[in-house]
């Protein structure tokens, strides 16, 4: 069932505490933690607790955790020094884009600076 717990799925596990991570922000429906291969200076990962494959499925399904999912990513930007000259926030939809995990995250990226267009 959408949202539902999948056993396969790292994220899901990171949620269980069954994998660990270095979780910097928690609430009621979101964990952010840091990236384990970090592309610039502060590299967090903001996800829903929920099992959603991607950010379009998450918006869809449970659009206010969708907006946690944004509002954290702007509090990890202001708890990691990084707001103040600019972050970006990304979500890599589909392999062609880059996505290799299929629990929504949202990157945080910052601390550097950041091109456009991106890779
Ligand atoms: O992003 C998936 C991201 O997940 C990628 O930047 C590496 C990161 N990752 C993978 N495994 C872990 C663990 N165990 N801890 C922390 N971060 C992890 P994507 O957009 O799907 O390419």
């Amino acid at each position: 069932m959408a949202g539902e717990p999948q056993a396969d799925c790292l994220f899901c596990k990171i949620v269980a505490g069954d994998v660990p991570a270095t979780v910097v922000r928690e609430t009621e429906t979101t964990v952010a933690f840091q990236d384990i291969n970090p592309q610039a200076p502060s590299h967090v990962l903001v996800i829903p607790k929920a099992h959603y494959p991607d950010a379009a499925s998450l918006a869809a399904g449970a659009p206010e955790v969708a907006a946690d999912v944004l509002r954290e990513a702007g509090a990890v930007a202001e708890q990691e020094k990084v707001a103040g000259n600019g972050y970006r926030v990304v979500l890599n939809t589909g392999a062609g884009a880059g996505q290799t995990v299929f629990h929504a995250h949202a990157h945080v990226l910052g601390g550097r600076g950041l091109n456009w267009p991106p890779g």
